[in-house]
């Protein structure tokens, strides 16, 4: 599936040095192991089910990936990344019902208005970006594979659209003496978050609560697709992302991403799925969720409601950049809450910023120089910080687990330095021309100071 127009990187200065990140799973930050393909990296970011895009919870995950990718892009290695679209499924197709639209329409226009969210937003976008429709030939393969393996089996499906239809196919857990390895959650937690999380540990018929669906047969008003000897009907959840990962990305992943919601089931029965699959353990080298973003007190959620849209902001008159800079003023990994003055706070910051790049660069007519060539840095305070200090002190905060609070302090406090010297100078420029500390914030940061 189309992806979307990527922002140009600038380049910067000799390299970053390597990320370390903090797991999920509980380990402590560590960069991702000596990746497959040297010089390469493989990233894996779950994406969105196509309604009630792009909410700020979506927008923090894709921004936060976003810093890895431009943290990897910068040590020089070839990023490639993967990210799905889970453009069929229960709450897609329960949406469509309930507005009377059609769910191809509706995940058509929704993943369109993602794309150009992300575009608004200098999101990096996805070397593959792929639909679960698309990719129903590779689960029917893989759900076949495990049916042959014994590691699915299936389960009568007494309302199926086609009454000799052989069922519905579930995961088999107990072939997968490795499950629960990534949650590394109890068995009561488990059934608790499956529950709540699209799984369904009521459906009579199978061997445990917690086996997931692989591939559900036809039913009336669902769409259905060729599934060879399993039947007409559509692929789970889990299994889209495990056989989109394998095939676009290919395995082992260096780093496993999405919201902290889908830590489990989805990411463990996703990797299990991958075990039973590829006959190896380690499909996931390190998985890291982002924190969940709330707003008026809860995680903002589309069953919720509470909503603040991105096209909402942007069609209200709010700049995309300030946008991202609010999102970034908390650490991806945080829980955090979203409020009209966390968005007040980044604009603030962000003309902070322009007006400091503005007043550092040289005034069109200094001595002899051409624009944007070093004239130093007179004006300012003795131990003020250099551009310089700014691409390594941001450079070493992302480094240390996409520190993007401690990133913005560092321009803060280049920037409060540059102002208070133009304003001691009575309004001249410090004559330091800011452009690589606006090549560091457009490049690492992904925010233009340009405009
Ligand atoms: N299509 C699946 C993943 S395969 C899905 O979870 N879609 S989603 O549209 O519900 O969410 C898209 C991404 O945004 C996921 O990575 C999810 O973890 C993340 N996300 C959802 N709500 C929030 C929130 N309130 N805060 C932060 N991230 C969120
Ligand atoms: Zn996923």
């Amino acid at each position: 599936m189309r992806s979307w127009s990527a922002p140009v990187v600038p380049e910067l200065p000799d390299r970053g040095g390597e990320v370390r990140l903090a797991s999920t799973v509980g380990l402590p930050p560590a960069s991702p192991p000596e990746p497959q393909e040297p010089g390469a990296r493989r990233l894996y970011v779950c994406g969105i089910t196509p309604y009630d895009a792009t909410h700020l919870g979506h927008a923090a995950t894709y921004v936060g990936y976003d810093l890895l990718v431009r943290a990897w892009l910068d040590t020089g290695v070839d990023v490639r990344y993967v990210q799905n679209v889970t453009d069929v499924d229960d709450p897609l197709l329960d949406r469509a019902r309930e507005t009377g639209v059609d769910w191809v329409e509706l995940a058509a226009e929704q993943t369109e208005l993602f794309r150009s969210d992300m575009t608004a937003l200098r999101v990096v976008p996805p070397t593959d970006y792929v639909g679960a429709v698309e990719s129903v030939p590779l689960v029917v393969e893989a759900v076949s594979r495990m049916l042959a393996s014994g590691a699915a089996y299936r389960v009568p499906a007494d309302d199926a659209l086609d009454a000799a239809s052989p069922g519905d196919v579930y995961a088999d857990l107990s072939a997968d003496p490795g499950f629960g390895s990534v949650s590394g959650m109890s068995r009561e937690e488990m059934l608790t978050a499956f529950g709540e999380r699209g799984g369904d540990p009521e459906r009579p018929g199978k061997k445990d609560a917690l086996d997931p669906l692989l591939w559900r047969v036809a039913r009336a008003d669902e769409p259905a697709w060729d599934g060879a000897e399993l039947g007409e009907g559509r692929p789970g959840w889990h299994i889209e992302c495990a056989c989109i990962a394998a095939t676009h990305l290919g395995l082992p992943i260096d780093v496993q991403g999405g919201g902290s919601d889908l830590l489990f089931p989805h990411h463990e029965m996703s990797e299990s799925h991958l075990r039973v699959l590829t006959d190896r353990p380690g499909a996931v080298r390190l998985h890291a969720h982002g924190g969940m973003v709330g707003y008026e007190g809860t995680k903002m959620s589309k069953s919720l409601g509470n909503l603040v849209l991105v096209s909402r902001l942007v069609a209200a008159g709010e700049e995309p950049a300030a946008v991202r800079l609010a999102l970034l003023a908390g650490h991806y990994a945080a829980d955090r809450e979203y409020s009209d003055g966390v968005l007040a706070s980044a604009k603030e910051r962000l003309a902070t910023w322009r007006a400091a790049v503005a007043a550092a660069s040289p005034a069109p007519a200094a001595e002899g120089g051409e624009s944007g060539v070093p004239a130093g840095p007179e004006g300012l305070a003795a131990g003020a910080p250099t551009e310089r200090d700014v691409l390594d002190g941001v450079r070493a905060a992302l480094r240390d687990d996409l520190d993007s609070p401690r990133a913005l302090e560092v321009v803060d406090e280049w920037a409060a330095a540059v102002l208070a010297a133009a304003a001691t100078t009575g309004g001249e420029p410090g004559r330091v021309p800011g452009a690589l500390v606006r090549d560091t914030v457009d490049a690492l940061l992904g925010v233009d100071l340009s405009v």
